[in-house]
């Protein structure tokens, strides 16, 4: 059977890279010519495949000799056409000329097919490259897989939108409609299939699971409103919904919703009548006002959780001067308001904080304010020359103004690959998706085709706070809850992410009626650390060397930013050469500050005349679904004991020394370690079914960077909305049923949570050679100081943890990087210098000039 007849028993199926289908056989040359029909062909990424009717196929690919992604391939489509020739000798080879660096085709069938085998058999025999075939079918499964964890793309949140819409019995309308008392969509993002069905396609390239979105909407126009949290598919053409079920069959509160659009549209009414009712107040005491101010403005930020138990919806809000850096600028004025009822015109204020003294109502300020009864305030004459909370640059500067300072290049351009969400760099590969409730989360991490972990993804932010306003003593930021995975606005180049970084769009649907493009909200560049990998420089111990050896530090980096109102994090995944990957938050922006009182410097510094920056602590929880080198894994910890010996050589002598104690954590309880307990030092994850060369078992460790500590006491009111907080470590068996630690509704609803993380290790079970989970939280104390004015900084305000390789590989796998140089002396003392990157640099820096718009819309 011919290479043509053989592939004409199968037909083409569509895969995203590429679409093929057979062309002309000429039958002097024996060739038969593929052309790409429809996509783009990336020469990095050639997978094609063609399917028969009896549910088998053969996977056709070509691949590279040459390290990947240290090439950059220029072939355009046409030049990229699939050409098999059968030289008599069976062999294929491809015949492309700009792609000469493609220089074998290997076909094989998954399982035997009548008429294909041989023909398939024969071709094999030819693959002369065994381990790279074995390698490029792992990459070309990874590929395939990638997209099961992409974001909806707006087209396909728009079908869901308005399949949803046109459902009758929804009833539902725009979510941007003025009335609350409505039905409306809140939130529309991917949905991820279970592992296993996702495991199908990404280990054995089979068909992906089919597209879901998750669906929040918020029935108000109901006699009992509720939220309903639906799963609609299939997509791109949806065709039905259901229910989505919580564990213990709990129901969403209506009043734990995050606030939308709408409910800030009547918040801001209500303040206005509050504002007009102490317009004289607010002016004598702060010489502002919030109606008729033109440039003498207040504005306001609303504190959460909102209210003291389950079902309340009463909100603290506090006013600042509307000036640029407002978050720095409380005025002594705070309200309650009860804005539980869905009809605004409802709406009370139940207490005004002024100057330190509480009131039942505006009225009563105002009357005893009058009355001359209270302690008045009056603010210092506004100075608008006084620069305090802006970025405007003040003193003396020590840097010159005529030349930039350092900046990345790529000489000779990127060594990364980015494919829709699939990214490769220097043997890792993964894919990843920014959620609209906790944001960046990758997938299918794996290192030289060897899976390390199935997921690891933010899942919350908190920030609790102290203070001596009531304002900051309710404030306890809980950050899914407003949304933080959508709040990643516009990365600004060379400040955000260097100049020569991958910029991607993102798109979310929330408290909207259409995508909104959030344009450059991620980043991938590669890095120089400026530090080296490894180096050595062996003396002789005679004024000289025998021999430098050094490799550059080089990481790959996958950045978004959160900026959930006064507050920026940055969240980092990095990816070294060695197999280390490290997860990274950095945190910036303004603090969060109250009004000054003396009783406040219990609380924090005082950064202004008038201003307080308050204590609180961050705290950030990860998801790490390791799955090293497979999905059972076992979870030890190692610490060091102290042992006596008799000294061999000199009996007389006792030898006291460290040895090893690695204890095997077996259930879920044993392997959950509350912050304040005694924390193992090395923290062991590995497969108890692989070993490498050297007989022990292939592990990863995670390595903490962080000084965080539990915020409340245990089981203590809103403390039951963030129970993940109690361990800096937990591990648990996977669960597709226990895909989160927290949930959109935690803010407003700490107290009955409907997703509590205790739940997934109540139940103790075993944990021995099981897929497991590590849960884990990172985190600071931040005590607010001058320096934090006007912004925090970033140095010293960055924590995380790593992701180790320990007995994984059976040598640093870095020593695969031909950009080591190692230097030794020649004849005459000359050095020699082996090296296999080009000697001389080069160098560009962009010439592009600065861009920046800040602009999201709906699309
Ligand atoms: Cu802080």
């Amino acid at each position: 059977m011919s290479i043509a007849e053989g592939l004409e028993a199968f037909s083409p199926i569509n895969i995203p890279c590429l679409t093929l289908r057979p062309g002309q056989h000429d039958t002097n040359t024996a060739a038969t010519t593929l052309e790409a029909t429809q996509h783009h062909v990336d020469p990095l990424l050639p997978a094609v495949l063609f399917s028969s009717a009896a549910d088998s196929y053969v996977i056709a690919m070509f691949f590279s000799e040459i390290p990947k992604l240290s090439t950059v391939f220029t072939c355009t489509r046409r030049d990229s056409a699939v050409c098999l020739d059968q030289k008599g000798d069976g062999c294929c080879s491809f015949l492309g000329s700009v792609c000469s660096n493609a220089d074998i085709l290997t076909i094989w069938s998954q399982r035997n097919v009548e008429g294909v085998d041989m023909w398939c058999h024969r071709l094999l025999l030819l693959a002369t490259l065994g381990v790279a075939a074995a390698e490029s079918a792992s990459r070309m499964n990874a590929l395939h897989g990638a997209s099961i964890f992409a974001d909806l793309t707006p087209r396909e949140m728009k079908n869901v939108r308005d399949y949803l819409m046109n459902c009758e019995e929804l009833g539902l309308t725009s979510a941007r409609a003025k009335e609350l008392k409505k039905n409306s969509i809140l939130l529309i993002e991917l949905h991820l299939p279970r592992k296993h069905e996702a495991l199908r396609a990404l280990d054995r390239g089979q068909a992906r699971p089919e597209r879901q979105a998750r669906v929040v909407v918020q029935f108000g126009n109901q006699p009992q409103p509720n939220i309903t949290e639906y799963i609609v598919s299939p997509l791109p053409m949806p065709n039905s919904y259901k229910l989505k079920t919580f564990k213990g069959d709990r129901k969403i509160k209506f009043e734990s919703r995050p606030l939308c659009s709408t409910e800030y549209f009547h918040i801001n009414t209500l303040m206005k009548t509050v504002a007009m009712k102490a317009n004289r107040v607010l002016l004598e005491s702060t010489g502002f006002t919030f109606y008729n101010c033109t440039d003498r403005c207040l504005t306001f930020s609303d504190i959460a959780p909102r209210g003291l138990a389950s079902g309340e919806r009463r909100s603290w809000i506090m006013l600042q001067k509307f000036v640029e850096g407002y978050f720095l600028h409380p005025v002594g004025f705070e309200v309650l308001i009860n804005h539980k009822s869905l009809d605004p015109e409802q709406w009370t204020v139940e207490k005004v904080w002024y100057n330190g003294q509480y009131f039942n109502s505006v009225e009563e300020l105002v009357e005893r304010y009058d009355s001359g009864e209270i302690d008045k305030v009056k603010l210092p004459e506004h100075d608008d020359n006084d620069l305090f909370s802006s970025y405007i640059p003040r003193g003396h500067s020590n840097t010159r103004t005529d030349i930039h300072g350092p900046k990345l290049v790529e000489p000779q351009g990127p060594r990364y690959h980015v494919e829709k969400n699939f990214v490769e760099y220097a043997g890792w590969s993964f894919a990843f998706r920014v959620r609209s409730s906790a944001g960046l989360q990758i997938f299918d991490l794996r290192f030289n085709g060897e899976r390390i972990a199935y997921e690891i993804g933010l899942q919350e932010a908190i920030a609790f706070y102290s203070g001596d306003t009531p304002a900051a003593m309710q404030t306890k930021y809980v950050d899914a809850g407003w949304a933080m995975g959508t709040s990643d606005y516009e990365l600004a180049p060379g400040i955000d992410c260097p100049e020569i970084a991958t910029f991607l769009d993102l798109y979310h649907y929330y408290d909207t009626d259409k995508p909104v493009h959030y344009k450059n909200a991620l980043c991938i560049f590669e890095m120089t650390t400026a530090m080296p990998l490894r180096r050595h420089f062996n003396n002789n111990f005679s004024g000289g060397y025998n021999f430098y050896g050094g490799l550059e530090n080089h990481v790959l980096v996958i950045r978004t930013t959160s900026t959930v109102y006064n507050y920026d994090y940055i969240w980092d995944f990095l990816f070294y050469q060695n197999g280390v990957m490290e997860s990274r938050v950095s945190a910036t922006g303004y603090v969060h500050a109250t009004f000054f009182t003396p009783q406040g410097l219990h609380y924090g510094s005082r950064v202004y005349n008038y201003v307080l920056g308050n204590l609180h602590t961050h705290l950030i929880h990860y998801k790490v679904d390791l799955d090293i080198a497979g999905r059972e894994n076992s979870f030890e910890t190692i610490g060091l004991g102290f042992e006596n010996l008799t000294n061999p050589w000199s009996p007389k002598h006792t030898i006291k020394q460290s040895r090893l104690i690695r204890a095997q954590r077996e259930t879920e309880r044993s392997a959950a370690f509350r912050f304040g307990k005694k924390f193992p030092r090395y923290l062991h994850f590995y497969n108890p079914n692989q070993q490498n060369k050297w007989g022990h078992q292939k592990g990863y460790r995670i390595q903490y960077n962080s000084h965080g500590h539990s915020v409340l006491p245990r089981g203590w009111r809103e403390e039951n909305g963030i129970t993940w907080s109690r361990y800096q470590l937990a591990v648990t068996r996977h669960k597709d049923s226990e895909a989160t630690s927290s949930s959109i509704y935690a803010q407003n609803d700490p107290w009955e949570p409907l997703v509590s993380f205790e739940d997934y290790i109540r139940n103790n079970e075993n944990i021995v050679n099981q897929d497991l989970v590590a849960w884990v939280t990172v985190g600071f104390l931040h005590i607010p100081h001058s320096e934090d004015i006007p912004n925090t900084g970033t140095p010293g305000n960055s924590v995380g943890f790593f992701l180790r390789p320990f007995n994984f590989f059976n040598e640093d796998p870095s020593l695969s990087s031909k950009s080591t140089v190692i230097v030794r002396p020649g004849k005459d003392k000359k050095p020699e210098v082996q090296r296999w990157t080009p000697e001389v640099v080069g160098h560009c820096v962009s010439n592009k000039p600065f861009v920046y718009d800040g602009t999201y819309s709906g699309v």
